[in-house]
C-alpha cells in the first residue's frame, strides 16, 4: 500500500520482515539468557535468510511450498514461519518475553552495552531500574561502578552511550511537530511585545526530521515571552526559564527552545539558530577574513554593530545573495551565493498538478470527484489519478473491469469539468522479478504510469536494483514512486544502486518521485541533487488517500528544495498538454 500503515510490522499480512524481525528478537532474548550460541546464531542466520529471500514467506506457503526448502531454515523454524503467517503470533517468542525484562532488551539494542552488562543492569541496580532514563541517572549517580563487572571508566562510558542514545531517540517528524509550531507562532504573535517570531532550527530548514523546536523572538521586553511560552497550555514540563531564554517540553515529548532578543539583534538570531551548525562555521570564517565578529547578536566590526536587524543584511554584508534555510548546510551554497548562482529554487505555486493520488475506488477515503475538486480548490490544474493494481489486496487493488469502469467516470467528469484535467493513472506494482501488475494493453490507454515496490524491501542490491531496472524498462512507466521505500524513523531505504537507477531513468525518460507523505519524503534531498545532475526529471506527488493530504505536497517540495530543484526540474510544473506530450514521447 502506499499509505504507509500506521504499524507497519502489524500490517494485515505477515511479512517477511515481520519474521526477521521476529527471529533476531528471539536471539536477543536467548542472548540475555546466556542460552546455546548455536541455538542463537541459528535464530539469526534464519533472520538475514528471511531478509533476503526472493518471496514472500506467506505467497510460499500459499502456493504449497515448504519454508524449509530456504538455506539454513530446517523443520522446527519452518513450522514457526508457518506459524507467524498463519496466526500473526509465534509461541516461541511469547512464552519467552516475560522471562527477560524489557529494559534488558533495550539496553541490549544500545551500540557498545552487551548482553551480559545488560542483564547485571537490570537486576543488580537498586531500586530496580524500569527505563534507560533511570539507568543513566544511577551511571552519573556513581551506583554502576560498585556493580561486579563494572569500573569508574565503563561506568562513565555507559553514561555517554545512554546520553547518545536519549539524544538520537527523540526526533520528530517535521509534520508531527507542526501543529505544534504553529499553536506557539500564534500564541506568541498574540504576545503584544512580540515584534516579530519564528521558528528557526532544523525546521525552518525543512529537515524532515527535527530533533525540537527553535523560537526566535524580537521583543523589547523578552521576560514577557519567555513567561508566555512557559505558560502555555501545551507544556508539560519546564526545563530552563530565565529573562530571555526558556526551554520547555511539550506534552508529546517535543523539545522548545526559545530566545527572545531586542529587536536589531533578530536577524542575526534567526540566521544563528537557524543553522545548520556547519552553514554558522562557514559564516563565521568569512567574517573572520573580513577582520569581523559573527554571533547571534549581530555582526560586529570592534564594539560596533554592522549589521543584525535581518538576515539580508548580514549575507549581503558578506558579498552572499540570500541563502534559503533549506540550503543553509555547507554544501556549496555559500560559493554559489558569492557568485550569484544560487538556484531560484521550486516553490508550492509552481506545481500545476498531483501526479500521485487516489480514490476510494482503492485504498482511499474520497470519490474521484471529491479529489478532484480540492485539487481545484489548492488552485491545480489537474491530477492524475493513481489507484493501486490489483495485487495490493490490502489497498483493494483495482482488476481490469474496474480500472475499464474509473476510465468512464474519468471521461465523464472531464467532458462536464473542462476547467480541469483528470488524467488515468495506475500505481502500478512492481513485483519482487521486476515485472508490472498490469498487462501492456491496459497501460497502453493510461496517461500515466506510476510504478512502485511495495513488497520485499529487504532484497540485496544487486536483485533490487535489477527489479527496479526492469520496471523502468517497460516503455509505459513514467515514474518511479517512493524510489527506496523508506518510512523514517521506522524503515531504512531499501539497497538500491541508485547511479543506475538513475541513468537507466534518463536513459529511458522515466522521473523519479518526491512522494510527500510526511513518513516518506522519498526520495531525500541528496538523491534529488544527485537526479538534477544525473539530468533526471523528479515528479511531485502527494500521494493523497483523502482530500487534505494534498498538503503533502508542500512537504514534498520543500523536500524538492532542500534538493536544490528548480521549475523546470520537475515535470509536473508543466501544463498537462505539454506533460501528456512529454510522456507521449517517452513511450
Ligand atoms: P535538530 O534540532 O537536531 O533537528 O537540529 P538543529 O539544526 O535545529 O540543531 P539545534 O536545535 O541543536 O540548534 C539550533 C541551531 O543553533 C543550529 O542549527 C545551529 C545553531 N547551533 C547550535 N549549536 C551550535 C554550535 O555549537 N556552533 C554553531 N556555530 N552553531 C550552533
Ligand atoms: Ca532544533
Ligand atoms: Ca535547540
Amino acid at each position: 500500500m502506499t499509505r504507509a500503515p500506521k504499524n507497519p510490522g502489524r500490517s494485515e499480512k505477515v511479512g517477511n520482515q515481520d519474521i526477521a524481525r521476529a527471529f533476531d528478537e528471539i536471539a536477543d532474548l536467548l542472548e540475555l539468557e546466556s542460552d546455546n550460541p548455536f541455538r542463537i546464531r541459528a535464530y539469526r542466520n534464519a533472520a538475514r535468510t528471511m531478509r533476503g529471500a526472493p518471496e514472500e514467506a506467506a505467497d510460499m506457503i500459499a502456493r504449497g511450498g515448504d519454508p524449509d526448502d530456504l538455506p539454513g531454515i530446517g523443520k522446527d523454524l519452518a513450522a514457526q514461519i508457518a506459524e507467524m503467517v498463519s496466526s500473526g503470533r509465534l509461541t516461541r517468542l511469547d512464552r519467552l518475553r516475560p522471562e527477560v525484562p524489557a529494559l534488558a532488551l533495550a539496553l541490549s539494542h544500545v551500540p557498545g552495552i552487551g548482553p551480559r552488562h545488560a542483564m547485571d543492569l537490570c537486576e543488580g541496580l537498586k531500586p530496580r531500574p524500569q527505563t534507560l532514563d533511570d539507568v543513566l541517572a544511577a551511571a552519573l549517580a556513581g551506583k554502576v561502578r560498585a556493580l561486579p563487572g563494572f569500573g569508574r571508566l565503563s561506568e562513565q562510558k555507559l553514561a555517554e552511550r545512554l546520553q547518545v542514545e536519549q539524544k538520537r531517540e527523540k526526533r520528530f517528524k517535521w509534520a508531527s511537530v507542526r501543529p505544534y509550531a504553529e499553536a506557539l507562532l500564534k500564541r506568541l504573535m498574540a504576545e503584544p511585545s512580540v515584534e516579530a517570531v519564528a521558528v528557526a532550527g532544523s525546521y525552518r530548514r525543512r529537515k524532515e526530521t527535527v530533533g525540537d523546536l527553535d523560537l526566535i523572538a524580537a521583543s523589547e521586553t523578552p521576560a514577557r515571552v519567555t513567561k508566555s511560552l512557559v505558560a502555555a497550555p501545551d507544556v508539560d514540563r519546564v526545563l530552563a526559564e530565565g529573562p530571555t531564554k526558556a526551554s520547555v517540553v511539550l506534552r508529546g515529548g517535543v523539545q522548545v527552545d526559545l530566545r527572545a532578543v531586542p529587536r536589531e539583534s533578530y536577524g542575526a538570531a534567526l540566521l544563528y539558530f537557524t543553522g545548520s551548525k556547519a552553514h554558522n562555521i562557514a559564516l563565521r570564517r568569512m567574517a573572520q577574513q573580513r577582520g569581523l565578529k559573527i554571533n547571534e547578536y549581530g555582526v560586529f566590526r570592534g564594539e560596533e554593530r554592522v549589521a543584525g536587524a535581518d538576515e539580508a543584511s548580514i549575507y549581503r554584508l558578506f558579498g552572499l545573495d540570500e541563502i534559503p534555510p533549506e540550503l543553509r548546510e555547507d554544501s556549496g551554497e555559500i560559493d554559489a551565493a558569492a557568485r550569484g548562482g544560487l538556484p531560484r529554487l521550486v516553490g508550492l505555486k509552481d506545481i500545476r498538478g498531483d501526479l500521485h493520488v487516489h480514490t476510494n475506488a482503492s485504498d482511499g477515503a474520497n470519490t474521484l470527484q471529491e479529489m478532484a475538486q480540492a485539487a481545484r480548490a489548492r488552485g491545480l490544474d489537474y491530477i492524475a489519478v493513481t489507484d493501486h493494481s490489483q495485487r495490493m489486496r490490502i489497498a483493494h487493488g483495482l482488476n481490469r473491469e474496474r480500472l475499464l469502469a474509473q476510465f468512464e467516470a474519468i471521461d465523464r467528469f472531464n467532458e462536464e469539468n473542462p476547467d480541469f484535467t483528470v488524467l488515468k493513472g495506475a500505481e502500478v506494482d512492481i513485483l519482487p522479478d521486476g515485472t508490472l501488475d498490469l498487462e501492456d494493453d491496459l497501460m497502453r490507454w493510461l496517461d500515466v504510469v506510476v510504478a512502485a515496490v511495495h513488497s520485499d524491501f529487504g532484497l540485496p542490491r544487486d536483485k533490487q536494483t535489477e527489479r527496479v531496472l526492469r520496471a523502468l524498462d517497460n516503455r509505459f512507466v513514467f515514474i518511479l514512486a517512493h524510489p527506496t521505500g523508506r518510512l523514517l524513523l521506522e524503515r531504512a531505504p531499501g539497497d538500491l544502486d541508485m547511479a543506475r537507477v538513475m541513468r537507466a531513468a534518463r536513459a529511458r525518460g522515466c522521473c523519479l518521485e518526491i512522494n510527500g507523505q510526511p513518513e516518506r519524503l522519498d526520495l531525500n534531498d541528496a538523491h534529488c541533487r544527485m537526479a538534477k545532475a544525473e539530468g533526471v526529471r523528479l515528479s511531485i506527488g502527494s500521494d493523497a488517500h483523502r482530500t487534505s493530504d494534498f498538503a503533502n505536497l508542500d512537504g514534498a517540495v520543500a523536500q524538492a528544495r532542500r534538493g536544490w530543484l528548480e521549475a523546470r526540474d520537475i515535470v509536473n510544473t508543466l501544463p498537462s498538454g505539454k506533460l501528456k506530450a512529454l510522456i507521449a514521447a517517452s513511450r
